[in-house]
């Protein structure tokens, strides 16, 4: 299976996030993608390519414009301000404030376009960003000229990030982006199947009124579990999209014993769907010793997840999302891979 990286990922650096009332250094790191990077070597994987530049046009197709064209601007007006270290917002329009009015000011604006404060951007975030957004797109293109599968290397992830609004970690939303990508290009119908420990809440909401495109996820219930406030079972889209959204919510301390059966039951749906091709938002933050996380995922079930989906026999294309147990993450998420290509 060939991989797209790009080490443009590695000016995303050093940024912090909000967690239990202090500003940290952030669990999503720069040695996540060149540990991933490196296990792909050592196991041979296959090819590693660079990404093509993309115009971000293509992000437009599932983000808001004034969202997309807000992201370079980020840096700089932070800048302007007289601010330094991590850009990050400190007020939200919840219920009962004008979320239909964007405000002027940096900290304002960076409220306006977040749901949480784990989306900070440094110098380099945006040019990150978008790489991150070249690569999916790449690897997407792969896919459509004919490779069975092909491996996104995504830094920074993207599923949490929804139409208009970042968070999480995410910025761009790659998988929905390659998803839109694959629709533009000839599939009929696309899946969206979402393995990260987290719901992805911005891909449900980017597809909830949609048909064409079927989102699948199975994750930490959000009874307990971030992102909190999306993610139950009994969302299943609206309108046309009626049945289209497919949730998994699982209890803090699920196996694969149990884990597993949530995949078998979520590749039934997808079969029945028969998609054109399937987007994996591949996150291994499932792991039992992931350190913001709650599953029991061993290193050794990660290849059996890439043989369940590999016996799919549809495209595929892996988009690299979250995962911060940093020694384990190339074993795990390269596992994933090597056990699809294996199948
Ligand atoms: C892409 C992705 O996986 N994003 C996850 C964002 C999670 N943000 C919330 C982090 C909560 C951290 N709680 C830390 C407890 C440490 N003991
Ligand atoms: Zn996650």
């Amino acid at each position: 299976m060939k991989t797209v990286f790009s080490p443009l990922h590695l000016g995303h650096v050093d940024q912090t996030e909000l967690v239990a009332g202090a500003i940290v250094p952030g669990f999503e790191k720069t040695s996540r993608a060149e540990i991933i990077r490196a296990r792909v070597e050592a196991v041979g994987l296959g090819p590693i390519l660079p990404p093509q530049v993309h115009d971000i046009a293509a992000a437009k197709r599932v983000h808001r414009a004034d969202y997309i064209d807000f992201l370079p601007r980020v840096w700089p007006m932070w800048q302007a301000a007289g601010h330094s270290g991590t850009a990050l917002p400190f007020t939200w329009p919840v219920r009962g404030l004008r979320a239909d009015v964007p405000p002027l000011g940096i900290e304002a604006l960076l409220g306006y376009y977040s749901f949480d404060a784990g989306a900070g951007f440094v110098a380099g975030t945006f040019d990150a960003i978008k790489s991150s957004l070249d690569v999916a797109l790449t690897a997407a293109a792969l896919v459509g000229d004919g490779e069975r599968a092909a491996f996104a290397l995504c830094r920074p992830p993207g599923h949490h990030a929804g139409s208009a609004f970042m968070g999480g970690y995410c910025y761009i939303n790659n998988a929905a982006t390659a998803a839109q990508w694959f629709r533009d290009h000839g599939a009929a119908r696309v899946s969206i199947l979402d393995v990260d420990y987290h719901h992805g809440n911005g891909t449900q909401e980017i597809f909830y009124d949609r048909a064409d495109v079927q989102v699948l996820n199975l994750h930490g219930d959000p009874l307990t579990e971030y992102p909190f406030f999306l993610g139950h079972a009994d969302e299943t889209g609206i309108g046309a999209g009626a049945g289209f959204n497919i949730n998994y919510p699982m209890p803090s301390g699920t196996a694969f014993d149990r884990w597993s059966l949530a995949l078998d039951d979520a590749c039934a749906r997808i079969d029945a769907y028969s998609p054109g091709a399937i987007v994996v938002s591949l996150g291994v933050d499932t792991f039992e010793h992931d350190p913001i996380s709650h599953f029991k995922l061993t290193s050794a079930d990660y290849p059996r997840i890439g043989a369940r989906i590999a016996r799919l026999g549809r495209p595929t294309l892996f988009v690299m999302e979250g995962g911060y147990a940093v020694d384990e993450i190339g074993i795990n998420a390269v596992g994933v891979l090597t056990g699809f290509d294996d199948a």
